[in-house]
C-alpha cells in the first residue's frame, strides 16, 4: 500500500508517521492562541520538524466543537504565511488542514502537499476536483456535523459500521471526481460527533478498517474524550494520548496526528521495535 501527497510517497509496511498539529488560530482549544503570530507558528513547526515529524498539519480555523467559523481571507491570512515562512527551511510534508477549497487551493500554491478534509462529507466535490487535478495527498475524515453543528447527543446503531459505510461511499465518489487511490487516507474522526463511548469503539476496533486498503489516519492528542473519560484537563492528557498512539501502533494505523511529536515518535518507535520480536 502506498500513499503519494504531491512529491512524496509512502510505501507502508514503514514506520508509523508522525503528523505534528501547528495551529494558528486564537481559539485553539490546547494553544489556547499561543502560536497565533506567524513567526511564532513558523518557529513551533521548526521545532516539532526538529522533533521528528515527518508531515506538519498547518490550519488556521480551529475544529474544537462549537468553536466559531472563520472567513476565508481570515484563515488565508493566518496560514498563508506559515506556508511562505517554512518555504525551503524543512523537508517534511506540510499539510493544510481546511474545509475550504480556495484556502487549500492557495495553501497547495504556498507549498502544501496535501490536504486534511474535516469535512470530508461534502457537496459539492470542488474539493476533490482540486485533490484530482493537484495530485495532492488527502484525508478523508468521518464527521456527524460540523464543529457548530455537531450533536450535543450524537446517534449511532452501529459506529464502526456507520462510519465503514461512509468511507464506503466516500470512496466511491473520491474515485469518480478523479482522485486516485494513492492518495487517499482515512481516518475515523475521534471526538467529531461522537461521545466517549463511541470514540472508544472506534479505537477498539481500528484494525477493522485496514481491510478497506488505505492509510490510517488517528488523531486523539489531547482531546475531551479522554478528559471526560478520566477526569484529567488539557495539559495533563500526554499520558492517555500515548497509550491511544501506542494502541494504533500495535492495530496497524500508519498515522498518527499529534502536538506532542517527540513523546509520540518515541512512544511508536518503542512499540515498533517490540512488535517485530513479538
Ligand atoms: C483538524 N483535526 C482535529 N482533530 C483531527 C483528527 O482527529 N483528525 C484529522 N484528520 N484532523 C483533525
Amino acid at each position: 500500500m502506498k500513499w503519494i501527497a504531491g512529491h512524496y510517497e509512502w510505501v507502508f509496511p514503514r514506520p508509523v508517521l508522525i503528523m505534528g498539529i501547528v495551529n494558528v488560530t486564537p481559539d485553539s482549544f490546547s494553544d489556547g492562541g499561543r502560536y497565533l503570530s506567524t513567526e511564532a507558528a513558523v518557529a513551533h513547526a521548526l521545532t516539532l520538524a526538529a522533533e521528528g515529524a515527518d508531515l506538519l498539519d498547518i490550519g488556521g480555523e480551529s475544529t474544537r466543537p462549537g468553536a466559531a467559523p472563520v472567513g476565508e481571507a481570515e484563515e488565508l491570512a493566518r496560514v498563508l504565511p506559515v506556508f511562505s515562512g517554512l518555504a525551503g527551511r524543512v523537508s517534511v510534508a506540510l499539510s493544510i488542514d481546511t474545509q475550504k477549497p480556495a484556502v487549500a487551493r492557495a495553501a497547495i500554491a504556498a507549498g502544501a502537499s496535501l490536504v486534511n478534509d474535516t469535512a470530508a462529507h461534502r457537496a459539492p466535490p470542488e474539493m476533490w476536483q482540486l485533490v484530482a487535478t493537484t495530485g495532492a495527498g488527502y484525508v478523508c475524515m468521518h464527521s456527524q456535523g460540523t464543529p457548530r453543528t455537531m450533536p450535543t447527543a450524537p446517534h449511532y446503531d452501529d459506529v464502526v459500521g456507520e462510519v465503514r459505510a461512509f468511507f464506503g461511499e466516500r470512496l466511491r465518489r473520491l474515485t469518480q471526481a478523479g482522485v486516485r487511490a494513492e492518495q487517499i487516507a482515512l481516518d475515523v474522526g475521534i471526538g467529531f460527533g461522537k461521545t466517549w463511548e463511541h470514540n472508544l469503539q472506534l479505537l477498539a476496533a481500528l484494525d477493522s478498517f485496514r481491510s478497506l486498503d488505505h492509510p490510517l489516519l488517528l488523531g486523539v492528542s489531547r482531546k475531551s474524550f479522554i478528559g471526560k473519560l478520566l477526569g484529567v484537563e488539557v495539559a495533563e492528557r500526554l499520558p492517555a494520548s500515548l497509550a491511544c498512539a501506542v494502541w494504533a501502533t500495535q492495530l496497524g494505523v500508519e498515522i498518527i496526528r499529534t502536538h506532542d511529536v517527540a513523546a509520540t515518535r518515541q512512544a511508536v518507535r518503542m512499540t515498533e521495535a517490540l512488535l517485530a520480536r513479538a
